[in-house]
This record gives structure tokens, sequence and C-alpha cells, in this order.
């Protein structure tokens, strides 16, 4: 049983996505951003950055914060969504780095920036949202040759970085100067696992479908 602390965010959403993939047992305890219990000091105790989520796996008393960190041990618990070979290892740990330093970090700051801070800071605005594009056109490219992020299998790569892709609304990216990725994200979004592990915690916010 695995005890998973989040909200409903990209970074939340990879680690619900995955504990649905892999049909582990686990309890949601949501720490609501909208009040800032990511302070609280209980939660501080297992999450020492204050961000979500973390979990704990009541199997060994292990507590992780990163969702780096928590795919790579769920794949590792499980035995699944990730390659094991020397090659396919390490192929795996370069596309989890780009996602963790720059898909997630650029990404947020385009929400911050383009969605909720709209027409306050053009130039922050204009930055991120160019840098978000290009980093579009490097997961394109990269699938085009790639069904998924490492070739054939669905992997912890694409579940990292498929809630924040999913967010091409709020980024005002038009997916579709992306065939490759919007071909990739329409059949990772049909998957019945991706759409309950969205509504993780209870919430309201369809996954929005380009069309
Ligand atoms: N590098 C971290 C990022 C986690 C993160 O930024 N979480 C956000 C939600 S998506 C958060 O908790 N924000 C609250 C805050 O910054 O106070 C990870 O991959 O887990």
């Amino acid at each position: 049983m695995i005890d998973l602390y989040t909200w409903f965010t990209p970074n939340g959403r990879k680690v619900s996505i995955m504990l649905e993939e892999c049909g582990l047992e686990y309890e949601v305890h949501p720490v609501n951003l909208g009040k800032d219990e990511q302070h609280a000091p209980e939660f501080l105790k297992i999450s020492p950055n204050n961000k979500i989520p973390a979990i704990v796996d009541r199997d060994n008393g292990l507590s992780l914060m990163e969702t780096g960190a928590i795919l790579l041990y769920l794949a590792d618990k499980t035995g699944k969504f990730a390659l094991t070979d020397e090659v396919g290892r390490w192929k795996m740990m370069e596309w989890m780095m780009f996602q963790m330093a720059s898909v997630g970090p650029m990404l947020g700051q385009v929400h911050v920036f383009t969605k909720y801070g709209e027409g306050k800071n053009v130039e922050a605005s204009a930055r991120y949202l160019n840098e978000a594009k290009r980093l579009y056109g490097v997961m394109d490219e990269r699938l085009e040759n790639n069904h998924y992020f490492l070739g054939d299998e669905y992997t912890i790569v694409d579940m990292a970085i498929f809630p924040w892709a999913a967010r091409w609304d709020w980024q005002t990216v038009d997916l579709h100067e992306f065939p490759n990725v919007l071909r990739w994200f329409l059949e990772i979004a049909a998957r019945p696992a991706v759409q309950t592990g969205w509504r993780i915690p209870e919430n309201d916010q369809p996954l929005p479908i380009p069309e």
C-alpha cells in the first residue's frame, strides 16, 4: 500500500497515472496548494522541499519526494514501465532528466507568465513560451522515429511528460504544429489508467483534447 500526497497538477498527475497503470493499491491524501497545505510541518517531514507529490510506501516505510525518484522507485518495485537493459536504462535516465530539468520547469514558467499572469510581464511570457515551443520541437523530433519516448515501449518517461503536454491549452501551444507529439498525446490520453489518474485527487478539470 502506497500513501500518495498530491494535488491535481502536472507533477501530481505523473504519479497518480503511474500508480493507476501499475494497479498498485494506494491511498490519496490531498495537499491543497490553494490553501498552502504544502507548508504544513507534518508534510515537510515527508517532502522537505514543500512540494507535491510525495509518497510513503507502507511496505518498507520509505518516503520519497521528487517525481523522478518516485517514478523510478515505482518502476523498480513493480518491474513495470522501465527499460532494464544497460543502453535502454541510460536512455531512460537521459529523457527523464530532460523532463525534470527542462520540460517541467520551463512549461511551469509558461503557466505562471502566460496563463496566470497574462499580460503582466510580456518579456518573461515570450521568453518562456519560445523555450516551451523549442522543447515541443525537440519532443516532436524524438517522436518522429520513436513510437514512445524510448522506442516501442510505453514507460515512465511518457508518464512524466504527458501531464505537462496535456496543458497545451494553458500554454497556448497548438499541438497540430507538432504532429508527432499530437499522435503520441492522443494515444496516451485514451488510456483508461491515464484518465483515472488525471482525476486524482477528485477534480472537475477535463483532460483537454485538441480538436
Ligand atoms: N521537481 C519537483 C517539482 C514538484 C513541484 O513543483 N510541485 C508543485 C506542483 S506541480 C508544487 O508543489 N508547488 C507548490 C509550491 O511551489 O509551493 C518534482 O518533480 O516532484
